[in-house]
């Protein structure tokens, strides 16, 4: 489709720019004097392995910065630690995606959740014990400023777990048309995990919420890009009425076990159905505001997009635009992989998932002929509200040759998916097109 606006960062062009860098970009280590001899002992050596597939007799004689021949083969798809099979868009700051595939199980898997960088991660090493990890909530909405520690979190409130689908804004930037910049996400900027925490709720009740308080805006401990510790990277926040629903949490446990580093270890706000951008990570502080929070990347033309449509290209005044609340209803096909091959005589099973932001998928179809005619899929009930549903479709083909299959998702108000790229806009927002395989029938 728009390959040639994808950045892609090759292993070859990594290692060129920074092999130190690189080295812990991939294995999670820096290389200490020249050598990897000090972290192959340790989980380096481990994921290496893992992506070679066989163990390294002489891991130990291994220069730094050396590509082992095995993965030197630019096109190979390599990872960040805790990481696999992402498809990498930006390196500073990392931003990765999940081919469809990959994306097939009914919780996204930790390896598999993609990643969205505004800046850069804090240090793992400096956050130390996570129990200690101190959440404070304040703003001239708050009655009762506090702190809690995480171990204070998990004592004093009820905990909830929810299935919640996180989406980039930016989802499927990639196929607009002119080009708007940014990350070339193709498909792979969203996930489903089950988040455990506390409800949001219940911490900004315990705290005290002013009747003037509009909007809470959050604070993370990544750094800004520039390294300026004044500058935030990112701090964006929802309207009262989504931080105080049952859904809206403050998390520490993913798919039961800790949050993955790159998606904000120790503690992060998770608001599902809206753009994953107002889910701060490595979470620090949330503010209860008497106003639209103000923080870096809230106003126009951030996450935001025109109030009416506009010609492709065109200039948009920011007051012309207005912030992304609830995302639009869409759908991937997550099996089979794009591009395989299947017996003319076989039914040919597919599925996938779809979402709609703050509401539920109504219906799935499925077509085999370019959208001209469509078959109605299975569409299973979400396992709770802002959970993506699971859809199933069984297939035939008239004769042998090449098909796409396409599926279109249409939400509980009627709303369907586009077939082609819908309305054009700046930032390249809100791409919710039809996702669509090849299949070669034989
Ligand atoms: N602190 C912090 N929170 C953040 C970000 C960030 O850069 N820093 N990125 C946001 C954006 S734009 C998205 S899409 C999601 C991505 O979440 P993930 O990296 O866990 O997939 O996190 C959001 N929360
Ligand atoms: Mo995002």
């Amino acid at each position: 489709m728009s390959e040639r606006k994808q950045k892609t960062v090759g292993i070859h062009e990594l290692y060129r720019k920074n092999p130190r860098e690189a080295d812990k970009l991939l294995w999670g280590r820096e290389v200490d004097s020249g050598t990897r001899r000090g972290f192959l002992k340790k989980s380096g050596l481990a994921a290496m392995v893992a992506f070679i597939g066989s163990s390294i007799p002489f891991a130990s004689k291994m220069p730094g910065g050396l590509i082992p021949a095995a993965m030197a083969d630019a096109s190979v798809a390599f990872g960040i630690d805790g990481k696999e099979g992402l498809r990498i868009l930006n390196d500073r700051p990392i931003n990765a995606e999940t081919p469809p595939h990959l994306l097939d199980d009914d919780l996204t898997p930790a390896k598999h959740f993609f990643v969205r960088n505004n800046g850069i991660p804090p240090d793992l090493e400096s956050i130390g014990d996570p129990g200690k990890w101190v959440l404070e909530v304040a703003g001239e909405s708050c009655l009762k400023p506090k702190k809690y520690t995480l171990a204070e979190l998990k004592r004093k409130f009820k905990h909830y777990s929810y299935a919640l689908t996180l989406e980039c804004g930016g989802n499927g930037r990639s196929e607009f048309d002119p080009p708007a910049k940014g990350n070339q996400w193709s498909t792979g900027a969203v996930g489903c995990a089950q988040w455990t925490g506390v409800r949001l709720k219940d911490v900004l009740e315990d705290c005290g919420i002013s009747d003037d308080a509009v909007y809470i805006g959050y604070y993370g401990a990544d750094a800004h890009l520039t390294g300026n510790p004044s500058k935030q990277s990112i701090s964006r926040g929802v309207p009262m009425s989504k931080a105080l629903e049952d859904e809206s949490l403050i998390a520490w446990g993913f798919n039961d076990e800790e949050i993955p580093f790159q998606n904000g270890y120790p503690l992060r706000l998770v608001t599902g159905g809206w753009p994953a951008s107002t889910c701060g990570k490595w979470l620090k502080k949330i503010v209860i505001r008497n106003q639209v929070h103000n923080g870096a990347k809230m106003a126009a033309p951030s996450y935001s997009v025109p109030n009416r449509p506009v010609a492709p290209g065109a200039k948009v005044a920011n007051e012309d635009m207005h912030t992304i609340e609830s995302m639009p209803v869409k759908s991937l096909v997550t099996s089979p992989k794009s591009g395989v091959t299947h017996p003319l005589k076989e039914s040919f099973s597919c599925r996938g998932h779809a979402w709609a932001g703050d509401l539920s998928v109504e219906r799935v179809k499925v077509s085999i002929d370019f959208g001209a005619t469509w078959q109605l899929a299975d569409l299973k009930k979400p396992i709770n509200r802002l959970a993506w549903q699971r859809w199933r479709a069984e297939l035939s083909f008239p004769q042998p040759g090449y098909y796409e299959v396409w599926v279109k998702a249409t939400d509980s108000q009627g709303r369907s998916q586009p077939t082609i790229v819908p309305g054009w806009n700046p930032k390249g927002y809100l791409n919710n097109a039809c996702h669509r395989i090849a299949v070669q029938v034989v």
